[in-house]
């Protein structure tokens, strides 16, 4: 298994079909640049947004501070933080004006005011500090000093859409702030920024000097730029802006899951960066304590392919192109520049992924995994529980089934215990006495109950599986056509090291079938949580190539939502998620109407109890196999891996190729395999068979 490469801040975009929706409309349209209807919703949008009345979006935040200095036609001295990206010293080198540093908070790494009121001098024409990685600057103070000096204060707030600080949004504070929609940034807009200020004045010379100094067709009113927003980068921040909520919450769930982790990490301090709630909290800052080299750990992480950076080292003062604009010793500054480091962060990773880089940050520290899912390393005891109807055609089938595990699953797999949960479908019956050759396969059959059975049909047998009880470490629920054709240590080992649930992203969403449905898949998700009375997920799949395939694009949201013929837990999960699987399936039940509710209560229930759940993508062949073209090309644009050589597990009804009555005996078994033609996918399944036929024949299990 290849182990993703983890970026600091990789771009989030939180409503991939939507903003294809809004690319579609501007070539229609036709008006791709200069002010059009992407870039005035986009300010609109967000001057409601941080409460003020004017907001200019343009290029880039550097380039908005370019303007800026430009439209305040500022001279001499602009003191500023030396603790910042590079991007605001070189606007004022670019200006003709000189940066003077200012040393910086030790803790919160932002501009020290009491150091900037001893810098600030006859020359200083303007103060500008930064809203360091989302934490709103000393706002009250800096304002003071500003005023007291008849000098605009302005702020970089380029790491802070969102933040909060005393219940004021970041936007309105100083005579202006600059915003970066970046594509590293919470609110991205692949490039862009945002000049919010409540000036209006400001903001008219800004929008000229955005528009090389045109006012109009014909004047010329300044001598300006080129600092204009296309469309397609507004559309991509109306968008991302559209779902901030959703921006927050993931970006704060993976600051909870490392907060976690490194509570009992010794030597690595989170820093709280935008604690207040409903805030993004983009930025995952740690301060690496003495007796360890920060710079040891970040080499020792980008060898585990976690790209930390050592932002914003070396500090701008000791950049050597600034070096005429470094006179002062900054030892706040030094001291940060050398301690911290900045991990992969933000909205667009999972809560998994932060105990992956805290168990790495674990193992350069020598100490036990910080992840306290890390269990004991003995082999796993390993259940398999599947549902099955009383007939030939379902007991052949897993006939098949039972001796793939046994004799194809790999070392973990052959020792399982499997126990069937048999549908009462009709009056219980000894099964062994109708088919006398299921007799000694080591396989516990359970009746369901038949009144359960009577008032939920085949969601009782899928729920008796819940029931089992039993020692086992991991259970894993599977469909009575599912084939094991490889080794399933690996996954099973996974989920039982992290105690994870692991299984197969469902290849259609549950709601796309609904008649005369007009509703996304986003929206009925959204009620079905509301009805459960769960947080709404943190972690969505789109129209990946191994997860939710689907031609609608309205149906291309979906939380984690797993195939439930072959999930993976451990047995805490199954029994927490048996609690309320009940509750869970009446609460879809009562959202919505889908012939998939028990998959859906599984998300459900994997929500309601905070379980780590992840994709099985590697091992399942389903959806890539399916004949249908549309999943073929979407698969393909999806950029999807063909399935590899080694498969290790086949979902074969559904395919349309074969079907449950090829299993009725072991006549129509042969009749199948004599057909001209098979698709690779059937092909390689009937190899599949015929590789088990031998096995069955040399063992304990009867083919007759
Ligand atoms: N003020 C402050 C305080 C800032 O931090 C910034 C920008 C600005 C002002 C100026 O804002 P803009 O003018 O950019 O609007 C990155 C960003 O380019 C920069 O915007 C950001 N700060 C700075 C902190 O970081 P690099 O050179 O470190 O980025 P790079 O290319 O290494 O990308 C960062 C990570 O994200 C990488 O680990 C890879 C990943 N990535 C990046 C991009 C662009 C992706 O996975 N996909 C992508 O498309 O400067």
């Amino acid at each position: 298994m290849s182990v993703p490469i983890l970026h600091v801040n990789a771009p989030f975009v939180a409503d991939r079909p939507g903003f294809l929706r809004r690319v579609d409309e501007i070539l229609s349209r036709n008006r791709l640049t200069n002010n059009g209807p992407e870039v005035l919703e986009l300010e609109a949008r967000a001057s409601a947004y941080f409460d003020v009345e004017h907001t200019v979006a343009v290029s880039s935040a550097t380039v908005g501070m370019e303007l800026l200095l430009r439209a305040l036609a500022l001279s001499g001295e602009v003191v500023l933080p030396a603790f910042t990206f590079v991007s605001t010293a070189g606007a004022l080198v670019q200006r003709g004006l000189r940066p003077v540093f200012c040393d910086v908070d030790a803790e919160s790494g932002n501009a020290d005011a009491s150091d900037i009121a001893g810098l600030v001098g006859a020359n200083t024409s303007a103060i500008i500090a930064t809203h360091l990685w989302g934490k709103v600057a000393d706002v009250v103070s800096l304002q003071r000093i500003a005023d007291q000096n008849d000098i605009p204060l302005i702020f970089d707030a380029a790491h802070a859409f969102g933040s909060v600080q005393d219940g004021v949004r970041a936007g309105s504070f100083g005579l202006a702030e600059v915003f970066s929609l970046h594509a590293t940034k919470s609110v991205q807009g692949f490039e862009g920024g945002l000049i919010a200020t409540n000036d209006s004045a400001l903001a008219d010379q800004i929008r000229v000097l955005r528009n090389f100094g045109f006012e109009g067709y014909d004047d010329v009113r300044a001598i300006g730029g080129n600092g204009k927003l296309s469309e397609i980068h507004a559309a991509m921040a109306n968008s991302n802006l559209q779902h901030i909520d959703l921006v927050v919450e993931r970006s704060r769930a993976v600051h909870r899951a490392y907060q976690a982790e490194l509570d009992r990490l010794p030597g690595f301090d989170l820093l709280a960066t935008s604690p207040e709630p409903g805030t993004p909290q983009h930025y995952v800052v740690v301060r690496v304590n003495e007796g360890r080299s920060r710079d040891e750990v970040v080499e020792h992480l980008h060898e585990d392919g976690i790209l930390a950076r050592r932002y914003f080292y070396p500090g701008t003062h000791r950049i050597p192109v600034f070096a005429e604009y470094s006179h002062r010793s900054l030892p706040r500054t030094d001291e940060l520049c050398r301690r911290l480091l900045v991990l992969p962060g933000g909205a667009s990773l999972e809560p998994v992924e932060a105990r992956r880089v805290c168990d790495s940050l674990s193992r350069y520290a020598g100490a036990p995994a910080a992840s306290s899912r890390v269990r004991s390393s003995r082999t796993p005891k390993v259940e398999f529980r599947v549902p099955i109807s009383p007939n030939e055609q379902f007991l052949r089938m897993s006939q098949y089934l039972v001796a793939s595990l046994r004799e194809q699953a790999g070392g973990i797999a052959a020792d399982a215990d499997i126990v069937f949960s048999v549908s009462a479908e009709c009056e219980p019956f000894p099964l062994e006495l109708k088919y006398p050759w299921i007799r000694d396969w080591g396989v516990d059959y359970r009746w369901v109950d038949p009144e359960l059975f009577s008032q939920m049909r085949y969601e009782a047998t899928g729920y008796d599986r819940y029931l089992v009880e039993s020692e086992a470490d991991i259970v894993v629920m599977a469909d009575a056509d599912i084939l094991a054709a490889g080794s399933l240590d690996r996954p099973i080992t996974k989920a039982h090291l992290t105690q994870t649930t692991l299984g197969a992203i469902a290849h259609v969403s549950p709601f796309e079938s609904l008649a005369g449905e007009s509703e996304c898949s986003e929206s009925i998700w959204r009620r079905v949580f509301a009805e459960a009375g769960v947080e709404a997920p943190t972690r969505r799949y789109e129209h990946t190539a191994w997860g939710l395939v689907t031609e609608n694009p309205l149906h291309r949201y979906c939380p984690i939502y797993y195939n439930y013929g072959f999930v993976i837990s451990p047995r805490e999960h199954v029994e927490k998620m048996a609690s309320t699987f009940l509750e869970d399936l009446d609460a879809v039940n009562r959202a919505v109407s889908t012939w998939a509710c028990s998959q859906v209560a599984f998300s459900v229930s994997l929500l309601r109890h905070g379980l780590e759940a992840e994709s099985l993508e590697e091992i399942y062949n389903f959806p890539l196999h399916m004949p249908s073209t549309a999943f073929h090309r979407l698969n393909s644009a999806a950029g999807a891996k063909v399935a590899p050589a080694d498969i290790r597990l086949f979902h074969y009804l559904g395919h349309g190729e074969i079907n449950k009555d090829h299993f009725v005996s072991v006549q129509a078994l042969k009749e199948l395999r004599c057909r001209p033609y098979f698709s690779p996918y059937a092909k390689a399944f009937m190899e599949k068979l015929d590789a088990l036929d031998e096995t069955l024949e040399e063992t304990q299990f009867q083919i007759a």
